[in-house]
């Protein structure tokens, strides 16, 4: 019945909000209140500003766009605003303490739950199957990513921990082919897919060759070994600037110790690099160089979608590689379970109707595209999500990575950033056009 189901997505909602919180406080009880209030980085806001600033969009939205309910602080929506401080600038603001940004999000928690019991979950188009609670429990779990790559940036004693990434029983390699043919990109039906994944469009695609695993810390070693830093002729005229101007040698966090052997720190431990992981911590002109070296190049967005989406049994699209089944520990590589990409081949269940492996989880994967509308885009709820980045110097990356939660990941999930971001946790895989006699 109707009922029954308002009440089935009223518990799906409670819990991914409350997982969100749950992982919110394991960001943020583990520091103590100098650690909250510095920058660890001038790329990132102190982790208090996050904190509060995930109880700002959820009062905007939830308390007082879908409950009409009064404000909870109506006097700090200016603090909070992204658009109007630049990150570098956020320290100086006037912020909220630890003490009081908890109070704060705690007190617009406690009216959303209220909120929630009371909306027919339809009628109007933000509240409809929920999504402008699902819209809220994504932010939140974008902003916890945001949020530990803060603490991979944060220099200091190891606060977090998580058991190891699994390896694979079966080394994975290789790549299959994509046929040629029309597929359907993006959705109209997901219910809490944002606006930028919207709407639903056939796309007519070429025949590619894509690997089945992203790539390997070996294999970028190999890049490293072979002069792949000091050669101009793999690099991009804009991509040899920077990696000149930035000093680039090698992914950050990695260091090479006496011995010729390459550590990375990871959450302030100190590790060796691990050879069948995918590499993660490299920007997009690193990926773009390393796809010359190796004769190859980056996955369109569209092509990386198609190899995780598309089933030549039926010819659907999927929502992710496996299926339309959630997923699950025996699928991916999400939520913040380990603090790294798991090696290549350890998630066979994961893989796609093509045989395309760890599309979902690990590290997020640089495509050659950049940030556009699909046709027939309606910007919704507001254009500042999407909209006004369309067009501007970003690159699509797509999958998520381990510390993405399952909330806000699916194969139609756009995720964009600057080709000089490298705090995130992106890597990238290879694809290439077919030879004429493989056509
Ligand atoms: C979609 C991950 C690029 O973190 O800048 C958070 C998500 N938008 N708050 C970001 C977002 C508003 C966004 N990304
Ligand atoms: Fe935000």
């Amino acid at each position: 019945s109707d009922r029954a189901e308002t009440e089935r997505l009223r518990g799906e909602i409670a819990e991914v909000l409350t997982r969100a919180r749950a992982r919110t406080a394991g960001l943020t009880d583990c520091l103590d209140e100098a650690d909250l209030v510095a920058q660890h980085s001038r790329l990132m806001s102190p982790l208090v500003w996050d904190l509060a600033h995930i109880g700002n969009q959820e009062e905007l939205w939830l308390v007082r766009d879908v409950g009409s309910r009064q404000p909870v602080r109506g006097d700090i929506d200016h603090l909070y605003d992204a658009f109007r401080h630049p990150r570098a600038d956020r320290p100086a603001l006037p912020l909220l303490d630890p003490a009081e940004a908890r109070g704060y999000v705690a007190s617009v928690r406690d009216k959303v739950w209220d909120v929630l019991s009371d909306s027919p979950l339809q009628g109007s188009p933000l509240v409809t199957d929920g999504f402008a609670f699902g819209m809220i429990a994504q932010h939140e779990q974008q902003h916890d990513e945001t949020m530990l790559a803060t603490h991979q940036l944060r220099t200091g004693d190891a606060v977090l921990t998580a058991p190891p990434a699994p390896s694979a029983a079966v080394p994975i390699s290789g790549e299959v082919v994509v046929p040629a043919g029309e597929f359907e990109m993006g959705t109209s039906t997901d219910p809490w897919a944002l606006d930028n994944e919207r709407p639903a469009h056939p796309v007519p695609v070429s025949a590619f060759a894509i690997d089945v695993a992203p790539v390997t810390n070996a294999q970028y070693q190999e890049f490293i070994a072979d002069g792949g830093y000091r050669r101009r002729e793999l690099w991009s005229e804009r991509g040899w600037a920077h990696r000149t101007e930035s000093g680039l040698e090698a992914p950050e966090f990695w260091q090479l110790d006496s011995d010729n052997r390459w550590w990375r720190r990871v959450f302030g431990t100190m590790t060796p690099v691990r050879p069948n992981q995918p590499v993660v911590h490299v920007c997009w002109f690193e990926a773009e160089a390393y796809a010359t070296w190796a004769g190859k190049r980056l996955p369109t967005e569209a092509e990386w979608e198609k190899a995780a989406r598309f089933d030549p049994a039926t010819g659907r699209s999927r929502r992710y590689p496996w299926g339309d089944e959630a997923p699950d520990e025996s699928r991916a590589n999400l939520g913040q379970r380990h603090l790294e990409p798991a090696d290549v081949g350890a998630y066979p269940a994961g893989a796609s109707a093509l045989g395309v492996h760890q599309l979902i989880g690990d590290v997020w994967e640089w495509t050659s595209s950049g940030f556009h509308d699909y046709p027939g885009f309606a910007a919704f709820p507001y254009r500042e999500y999407s909209e006004v980045f369309f067009g501007g110097d970003y690159r699509i990356l797509r999958g998520g990575s381990f510390g993405a939660d399952p909330v806000a990941v699916r194969s139609t999930f756009r995720n964009w950033d600057h080709p000089i971001r490298r705090q995130i946790f992106a890597g990238f895989r290879l694809a290439r056009d077919l030879r004429a006699d493989e056509r």
